[in-house]
């Protein structure tokens, strides 16, 4: 990193830096966060395989929508991006009945102010994909409001842009990933503007810690299914009766090891690219 670089703030996994007043770096941890807690032992190469998979789809949907991404450094876990004025709402996109969501819809019959038909199982996949949006809580949990909410807060205008870019992303991404065999449940998008005014994708887009990939093959509606990258350290960190509350659980090296196996296996499966091909030149998601 250059000595230059201005710490601007820590997400739970990620680091971001101030380049100079047009851009920023974006640094991905092998940190992994499990029921939203950060465990003491890292995945290798986590960093790198999310880094990878924004910059593979930044690459192939700019004909949708422009994105923040400059450049991907050759550390492979580093994009340097266009600085945004960046949207307060976070914009996510369900194709399937699954978290808050689920939990929403048990209790009202509908999310975010999209009435669902009755009588849907958890996991089930909905007749249209929706956008839910939501916002950053004071607890630091993202909150689910109504699509009113976010007109008012950018704008009906903007929303109404907002809403079809991510709904064409979606579209594009879990067809990319369903010809590979990855279910693309649900994905999260921030979005930004920059000085001309023009919407632009930003922070990571369609990695496994932004978006909820399940295997295809299983595929059960009628319960939560199995994550494709953290399931493992799941199942680890609850089989040991862990109450999902801070500190976390280290977890053993093959823990770890078949972690970061199956987000290698996710990287490969989308990207087609071979996960030593991109750390020997990470340029080649972007070809
Ligand atoms: C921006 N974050 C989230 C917080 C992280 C990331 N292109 C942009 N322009 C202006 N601001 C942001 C972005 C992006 N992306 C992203 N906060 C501001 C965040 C902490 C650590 F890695």
């Amino acid at each position: 990193m250059p000595e230059a670089a201005v710490h601007l703030g820590s997400g739970k996994v990620r680091e971001l830096y101030a380049l100079d007043d047009q851009r920023l770096l974006l640094v991905a941890s092998d940190r992994i966060s499990v029921f939203d807690v950060i465990l003491p032992t890292e995945v290798p190469d986590k960093g790198r395989v999310l880094t990878g998979l924004s910059a593979f789809w930044f690459r192939r949907t700019r004909h949708i929508v422009p994105n923040h991404l400059v450049a991907l450094r050759g550390d492979g876990r580093s994009l340097e991006c266009r600085r945004l004025e960046m949207l307060p709402v976070e914009v996510v996109v369900r194709g399937y009945l699954s978290g808050s969501g689920w939990k929403d819809y048990l209790h009202t019959g509908s999310v975010c102010g999209h009435a669902l038909p009755p009588g849907l199982l958890e996991s089930a996949r909905l007749p249209t994909p929706i956008v839910t949006p939501a916002t950053k809580a004071a607890t630091g949990h993202d909150e689910n409001i109504d699509r009113d909410t976010a007109a008012a807060l950018v704008g009906a205008e903007r929303w109404a842009e907002v809403e079809a870019t991510a709904l064409e992303l979606y579209r594009f991404a879990a067809a990319h990933a369903g010809t590979r065999g990855i279910i693309l449940a649900d994905t999260k998008f921030e979005l930004g503007v920059d000085a001309e005014g023009t919407l632009v994708l930003a922070d990571e887009a369609l990695t496994p810690d932004s978006s909820r990939f399940w295997p295809a093959a299983g595929y059960t509606p009628g319960g939560p299914q199995p994550s494709f990258d953290k399931q493992y350290v799941r199942d680890y960190t609850e089989g040991l009766g862990w109450d999902k509350t801070y500190p976390g659980p280290e977890v053993p090296t093959d823990v770890a090891a078949g972690t970061r196996a199956r987000y290698v296996e996710a990287f490969e499966l989308l990207t087609g690219v071979a996960f030593d091909t991109y750390l020997a030149d990470p340029q080649a998601v972007l070809r």
